[in-house]
């Protein structure tokens, strides 16, 4: 018998192999455990060179979108930009895979890419890549979305009765482009919570949240329903992130990736990337029906093969 070969589990056979190649195995024994995990810089294992470069394009499109020059060491400002939500020391750079190409480098990473896989099954979308620009309140109001504390929240979309499902719809992970510590705004995390299935109640957890302490090129990865936000930023400078939000494929993305990446993208970039864009994803037609040619041409290996099963059994029943 060998782990890594069962032939039902054949398209989560490839992820079991590289979460042992890549030495993740510790990681996903604390998001397993605790619903959230640090995967330090040498095992993130991005190119020389790499960090910099992302931080100085995250820098480049905050000063194009708000017209203010940023700097890591000093801290910032909205300036002209309007996207939601407003708040006085921080704002999120939206819809980063169609500002660089770098992003979908990033994408791509192969730790990056295999937590993802293991929360999510396989059955992943992006569903959006975002920087959260942040910096020291000169009002003392730091909290994320205008929520109290911490701002715990789950990122798992709940039912209109705040319920979540037992399993992960979502994987989130903050790339760390600056370094996280609690006096920095680090996330906070309370441990365990991905079992409870509900977001908090105003102010419950509080107390029992951990800082997620990390340097500068780790990557933060947590399962949808963590409880988590993060601690005020009491130092002066930037915090800075890239945060690649997962959803399960039947569910609704964020950004509108699907309807805008371009075929040129789809080209340059693995079959692995085309079906995180959602080009296997056939849902939202309109009066010429789906469209199943790009939907067969993208689809899993694993699907393609259960198709010619289904239409071998068909043509041997006719
Ligand atoms: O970094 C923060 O302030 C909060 C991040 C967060 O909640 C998220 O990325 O889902
Ligand atoms: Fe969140």
């Amino acid at each position: 018998m060998q782990f890594g070969e069962f032939e039902v589990t054949e398209n989560i056979n490839p992820t079991y192999k590289r979460i042992n190649e890549l030495g993740l195995q510790q990681n996903i024994v604390d998001l397993d455990t605790y619903g959230f995990t640090v995967i330090p810089p040498e095992k993130v294992g991005a190119p020389d060179g790499f960090l910099d470069r992302i931080r100085d394009t995250v820098l480049r499109i905050a000063k194009e979108r708000t017209g203010v020059e940023f700097k890591v060491e000093e801290n910032g400002s909205v300036g002209e930009y309007k996207a939601q939500p407003q708040m006085g020391n921080q704002f999120l750079l939206y819809y980063l895979l169609m500002a660089d190409r770098i992003f979908e480098e990033w994408l791509m990473n192969p730790a990056l890419y295999t937590i993802g896989t293991y929360l999510l099954h396989g059955q992943q979308q992006l569903s959006s890549l975002v920087s959260f620009v942040k910096w020291k309140s000169a009002t003392g109001d730091d909290s994320a979305f205008s929520m109290v504390g911490l701002g715990l929240h789950t990122d798992s979309p709940p039912d209109r009765d705040g319920r979540l499902p037992a399993c992960s719809d979502i994987s989130n992970a903050a790339y760390c482009l600056t370094d996280y510590t609690e006096e920095n705004g680090a996330l906070a995390m309370v441990p365990g919570s991905h079992r409870y299935q509900r977001g908090p109640n105003p102010g419950e957890g509080e107390k029992d949240a951990v800082p997620v302490e990390a340097p500068a090129g780790s990557v933060i990865a947590w399962h949808g329903n963590t409880w988590h936000g993060a601690y005020p930023k009491q130092t002066d400078g930037l915090r800075l992130n890239v945060t690649t939000y997962m959803c399960h494929r039947r569910i609704k993305t964020q950004e509108r990736y699907r309807q805008s990446v371009t075929q040129e993208m789809l080209d340059r970039n693995p079959p692995e990337f085309a079906r995180l864009l959602g080009a296997d994803d056939m849902m939202g037609w309109d009066e010429k029906g789906p469209d199943l040619v790009k939907m067969m041409k993208y689809m899993s290996p694993e699907m393609k093969k259960r198709f010619a099963k289904m239409a071998e059994a068909r043509s041997n029943a006719a």
